[in-house]
């Protein structure tokens, strides 16, 4: 299967960290993109094998060896965990399952927020809302505040909570180093030091988008 990708993206990173997680390495091609800063606010040329992966035209985006395509890293973790990784990283069913995924909404949300932000900073400064970039600001800190209680159920092995929860921290690093999340939610910060020490996690640190 083809996975396209880039070294900035959280939600590539969940996929790549869900992957490695699973030893699923070897069955997956890598298929880096480029994105040039125009894509806050514009259509970017896109490679015609990506606009066949996905007609969004966002990554990650999956292609499987039967020609299945799945354009959402939340469907892509699923399908890589339920298909291909025997349920290792999240049960078909039960309270364990409804708990990470309450987990997974809070860091969905806060991702879309941190990307959100981040698309508004790239607009010219004229266009650009300052009362947007507040709102998501207010919105992730929230969200950092949630995922501080729910640490407390996190269990002892690797699961796709954990690794939603872990790549928004990352994101929140690489792409707003000076903002301290760490001071309102010390109990994730503790918990994010250990598990950035993962092989998995250690492997995809975010590093600039390819123009
Ligand atoms: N809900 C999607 C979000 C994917 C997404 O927003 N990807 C960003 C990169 S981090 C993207 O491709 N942005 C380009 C654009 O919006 O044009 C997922 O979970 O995969």
């Amino acid at each position: 299967m083809r996975l396209f990708t880039t070294p900035a993206s959280p939600w590539v990173r969940r996929c790549v960290v869900a992957i490695m997680e699973l030893g699923l390495e070897s069955k997956v091609e890598f298929v880096p993109t480029r994105w040039p800063h125009t894509w806050a606010t514009k259509t970017v040329a896109f490679d015609p094998a990506f606009l066949d992966a996905t007609p969004v035209g966002r990554i990650p985006a999956l292609v499987t060896d039967e020609g299945l395509r799945l354009t959402d890293s939340g469907a892509i973790c699923d399908y890589l965990n339920a298909e291909l990784g025997g349920y290792k990283l999240m049960p078909a069913s039960g309270a364990a399952r409804w708990r990470m995924q309450s987990v997974i909404a809070i860091a969905n949300g806060l991702v879309e927020a941190q990307i959100s932000r981040r698309a508004e900073l790239l607009r010219d400064a004229r266009e650009g809302s300052g009362d947007f970039i507040e709102k998501m600001r207010q919105r992730e800190q929230r969200c950092f505040m949630a995922l501080e209680p729910a640490v407390a159920g996190f269990g002892t092995g690797v699961d796709l909570a954990q690794i939603a929860a872990a790549t928004a921290c990352g994101y929140a690093d690489f792409r707003y180093p000076a903002e301290d999340w760490r001071g309102a939610s010390p109990g994730l910060a503790h918990w994010f030091a250990q598990f950035s020490e993962r092989p998995s996690m250690r492997a995809t640190k975010p590093v600039e988008t390819p123009q």
